[in-house]
């Protein structure tokens, strides 16, 4: 039956660092003949997203699309938070019962579906009563999947959050009160609410897809496939991804992205510093500011890519005016700042290359890891912090310091600069990094892929 091309749909939620990953997985599937139906939430929410997927289905025309077009959401509803990928998720959420005629019309049925872990408590009853076999991709790292599925049990205590100043998780260790994501340390919100819920009904699914490597989380991932850290949980799956050609289209097309190209080629080799904090997330005006005179003042040239809105086509607002008139002079002679997206993966494969301050969402670790840049850590929402610790211990990189949680501490340009200037001149670090990456390659997308064998074995069978 080895030959038999299992037949999965692909369910991302929103956000480029949550479609990046699926598009990664797919490519995966179809390179190991799985037929793919990737389901799109329509309206999608950036310009970003919507570039992806287009690229990346012009690359893969075997695929088939699916696209779902979601329920507006009430308007109390719409007020109820001011992150627009997190209401997306939301909106995705309710309009799931639509899905159903969509899963019962395909051909050949299904042998397994993929859910973004945004989504799990409201797919798993649709693909139930459907008995379709469904897997949660949890696109973070395995550590934060370890907080995850262990939260459940340790909820009860965090009602009164005063007094925890950790939590022991069996097997993996203390996550200390200052990592853990803040709303989770108010048990009635919403957010804990559901990451509670989430993290009980992960016991109704057939396996757990995490994209993470050896060489970052070894230890994690050992405790987590001993079961030793929550019972009764299913399979995990490490698919261990990589970068994707289908992303290249992007970036180096736009003039802003030829741009980067061609100066980064004009530096000299692992002297440039990348700067970037993702797709959603915007510092605050004052903090841009301060980051730019950090940058000016560590003295090494940059290229940072600048978000002064969390949504891309909101985005309007020139560089003069973000950074003001004296900045923007001092930062031009430095370094290129670009508002547009580029080609992350292609940026930090560059040779000029040599560190990257990054806010860690999963991806940026992952890819830094790929090409074996050293990461200054400066975690900012959610997940970041516990990913940043997992750059900390894995030696690719160190945390910039108590920088607290986004919008609650200006961190000064003198000290942005001094980290910088830490990170480009630790050679120890460098070649850390180098090694990790050296590692990995050795067997990702080699024989060390096992994750994803095991999975297409399982659907095969
Ligand atoms: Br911005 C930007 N180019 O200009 P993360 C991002 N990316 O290729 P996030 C670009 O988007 P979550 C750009 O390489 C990575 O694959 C980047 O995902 C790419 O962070 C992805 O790093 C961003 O996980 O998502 O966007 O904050 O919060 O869901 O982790």
């Amino acid at each position: 039956n080895d030959l038999r091309s299992p037949h999965v749909a692909l369910l991302p939620s929103s956000g480029a660092g949550h479609i990046t990953p699926f598009l990664r997985l797919a490519a995966s599937l179809l390179s190991q003949n799985c037929r793919v139906t990737l389901i799109t939430s329509h309206p999608i929410v950036t310009q970003a997203e919507s570039n992806l997927i287009s690229s990346f289905l012009s690359s893969f025309p075997q695929v088939t699309e699916k696209q779902f077009h979601i329920l507006p959401l009430d308007p109390a509803s719409a007020a109820s938070s001011k992150d627009p990928f997190f209401l997306q998720w939301e909106s995705i959420r309710r309009s799931l019962h639509l899905l159903s005629s969509i899963l019962s019309s395909l051909s050949p049925p299904l042998d397994a579906m993929v859910s973004d872990i945004t989504l799990i408590s409201s797919t798993i009853t649709i693909t139930k009563p459907m008995k379709i076999p469904n897997y949660v991709f949890f696109t973070s790292s395995a550590k934060m999947f370890s907080l995850f599925s262990y939260y459940s049990v340790v909820s009860e205590s965090l009602a009164d959050s005063t007094k925890i100043s950790e939590i022991k998780i069996p097997g993996i260790g203390a996550i200390p009160r200052s990592s853990i994501p803040p709303l989770l340390l108010v048990p009635e919100s919403l957010f804990a609410t559901m990451f509670k819920s989430d993290s009980d009904n992960l016991r109704q699914f057939d396996g757990i897809i995490i994209n993470t490597f050896d060489q970052l989380e070894s230890k994690t991932l050992k405790a987590l496939k001993a079961g030793e850290v929550a019972g009764g949980l299913p399979p995990l799956f490490n698919v261990g991804l990589i970068p994707n050609d289908f992303e290249r289209k992007l970036g180096f097309g736009g003039e802003g992205a030829e741009a980067v190209s061609k100066w980064l080629d004009a530096q000299l080799a692992k002297s440039v510093v990348y700067v970037s904090f993702g797709s959603r997330t915007a510092l605050s005006r004052e903090q841009i500011r301060e980051l730019g005179e950090g940058l000016v003042k560590s003295g090494y040239p940059f290229v940072w890519v600048m978000k002064d809105k969390a949504v891309d086509k909101e985005d309007g607002e020139k560089l003069e005016g973000v950074l003001g008139a004296e900045m923007m002079g001092e930062v031009k002679e430095k370094g290129i700042v670009v508002k547009e997206w580029v080609d992350q993966v292609e940026v930090l494969r560059h040779n000029s290359v040599g560190g990257f301050v990054s806010h860690c969402g999963w991806n940026s670790v992952v890819e830094a890891a790929w090409v074996g840049v050293p990461v200054l850590a400066w975690p900012l929402h959610g997940d970041q912090r516990i990913n940043g610790e997992v750059v900390q211990g894995s030696g690719l990189g160190f945390m910039g310091g108590n920088w607290g949680w986004s919008g609650q501490v200006l961190v000064k340009g003198e000290e942005i600069g001094r980290r910088i200037k830490e990170m480009m001149e630790d050679e120890g670090l460098r070649l850390r990094a180098g090694e990790i990456r050296d590692e990995v390659r050795k067997v990702v997308g080699g024989t060390g892929d096992d994750g994803l064998k095991q999975l297409i074995q399982k659907w095969r069978a």
